[in-house]
């Protein structure tokens, strides 16, 4: 009766701890719930994810503009063969206001990196693209740069010249941010 008497106390114990942890759980979910932390965030990392990507050529399958915008640097957008020049796009579901730009490209001998270009978005009202910086000389394959913050769906960054031209035009990962 003793032994019995402790079994069936130790599974009623078990099983109050179990509806008191997934009580609490509960409760701390509809806490953050009705605070709305939770959703502001998802919808913020929403709008900061690139849509849709574009680019004034691709060299070949594996390296296609939205590559440069997978978070992965191990994927890389790269322009076709003996331009070293060219544009690389990304759209986002609604107008985004950025100030500053950054990219990296995972290349050696700092081949087809970047080093004369344009961030620029695009301005609805003129219907055409506008100079949000200008870069000279840029000898890093990590770069990153500010401007004054302008708002639109479609930012790029155009490319006129590369540090080492035995590769072509190429950028592993883009972003634009604040
Ligand atoms: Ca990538």
């Amino acid at each position: 009766m003793a032994v019995t008497g402790f079994g069936v106390r130790t599974f009623t114990i078990k099983y109050v701890r179990r509806i008191l942890f997934t009580t609490t759980i509960v409760f701390i979910f509809t806490l953050l719930s009705s605070c709305g932390g939770g959703k502001v965030i998802k919808k913020r990392n929403l709008l900061d994810v690139v849509q849709d990507a574009t680019a004034s050529s691709q060299f070949s399958e594996g390296y296609r503009a939205m590559f440069a915008f997978d978070g992965k640097i191990d994927t890389r957008w790269m322009a076709t063969e003996t331009t070293w020049k060219g544009w690389l796009e990304a759209r986002y579901a609604e107008p985004r206001s950025f100030s500053k730009a950054s990219f990296t490209c995972a290349v050696q001998e700092k081949e087809g990196v970047p080093k004369d270009f344009f961030i620029e978005y695009f301005d609805p009202v003129t219907n055409d693209w506008a100079v949000a910086l200008e870069v000279k000389d840029n000898q890093k394959e990590k770069w990153s740069g500010s401007f004054e913050a302008h708002s639109s769906d479609r930012w790029r960054i155009r490319v006129t010249s590369v540090i080492n031209d035995q590769g072509d035009l190429t950028i592993s990962e883009l972003t634009f941010y604040n």
